[in-house]
């Protein structure tokens, strides 16, 4: 018996000890299961904090409480930093969600300079922004418009069943995904590390976007040439966005970083007889053998429809432009 073990039959607990534990066994598991989901995130979010993420200088942090204007500043730095064409399935693809992207095993390392970063990270707490000599750009908007934004998000794309006075009393309490807005705000103006921080309100860049546009410009020490301007401008104005939506929509967001779904994939070119040039000749020929087998003799044909004409309505049963049943 030398090197293999002996499997003894499992002792039956005691009784005793045995009810309560099926009488709280669901949630004591239930329990466990927290444990570990929440111990995963933090082991997740200190792998971002301190693996994952290498600060470089000329990094730069879209910060943001939830329904600020976020989306609207990706595609400002997008428009910035590269030619701006809008090939991208989703616009995370450019500008990353930080907090995000450790939970789909995100890269970041390998994207180009100067990199720009979405994050809604709190400045204080263990889920907290880390703290680097690059740039943070934050963007405040009013807490009530943001209340209402959040709530119709909540609704449109979380599932959310509640009536608006229940959503307030929630926001207020600060009972939401990132938690109190008036913390987040607070904390973030406080800045007590002293982050190189450019704080922007979202109704200045709604009056004046070209004027907030330049001050982001200047902060990060983009020398813009004058004729990207008006480019910049349009594509970065509500209704341009608005016309490419999907492409900000977290909801397509998840199906990309999930499944790697690419939108515009969907309709793809409406053609026939495009196998031919995917099929090898050992594959076609299994087909052609299954199809036989199953649908041989019953006149069933995809070749032009010569004779599937109103001159010709005596078509082939089973031809394209033929009825069935
Ligand atoms: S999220 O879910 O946190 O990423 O949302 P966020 O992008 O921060 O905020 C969404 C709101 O920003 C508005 N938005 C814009 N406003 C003006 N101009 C442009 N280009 C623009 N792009 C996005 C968007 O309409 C949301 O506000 P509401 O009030 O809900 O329309």
């Amino acid at each position: 018996m030398t090197g293999s073990k002996q499997r003894r039959d499992p002792r039956p607990l005691p009784k005793k000890l045995l009810s309560p534990v099926a009488k709280g066994g669901s949630g004591v598991l239930r329990f466990g299961a927290g444990i570990l989901a929440n111990s995963s995130i933090a082991l997740d979010w200190l792998r971002l904090k301190y693996l994952d993420y290498v600060p470089r200088p000329d990094d730069i942090f879209i910060v943001t409480y939830p329904r600020s204007g976020t989306t609207w500043l990706q595609m400002i730095l997008y428009q910035m930093t590269t030619d701006g064409e809008m090939n991208f399935t989703h616009i995370s693809e450019v500008v990353p969600w930080f907090e995000q992207s450790t939970l789909h095993r995100r890269n970041i390392e390998s994207l180009p300079s100067p990199r720009a970063f979405k994050t809604h990270l709190h400045y204080n707490g263990i889920f907290s922004i880390p703290k680097a000599s690059c740039r943070y750009i934050y963007m405040i908007r009013n807490g009530k418009d943001v209340l209402v934004s959040y709530y119709h998000f909540y609704k449109s794309h979380l599932g959310y069943k509640g009536t608006f006075p229940e959503f307030f009393k929630r926001f207020m309490r600060g009972k939401v995904q990132y938690g109190s807005w008036f913390k987040h705000v607070a904390q973030w103006r406080a800045n007590p590390r002293r982050l190189n921080i450019l704080y922007l309100r979202y109704e200045d860049m709604l009056r004046d976007p070209e004027g907030g546009m330049r001050e982001i410009a200047d902060f990060c020490g983009f020398d813009i040439p004058t004729e990207k301007w008006p480019v910049i401008l349009e594509r970065t104005s509500f209704a341009f966005m608005k016309q490419y939506e999907l492409k900000f929509d977290p909801a397509i967001e998840v199906l990309w970083q999930l499944h790697g779904t690419r939108v515009g994939a969907f309709l793809r070119k409406g053609k026939s007889g495009y196998a031919k040039e995917y099929l090898t000749p050992e594959q076609e020929a299994k087909f052609e053998q299954a199809f036989e087998k199953w649908l041989g003799g019953t006149g069933l044909t995809f070749e032009a429809p010569a004779t599937a004409t109103p001159a010709n309505p005596t078509a082939p049963v089973g031809s394209a432009g033929s009825k069935s049943g």
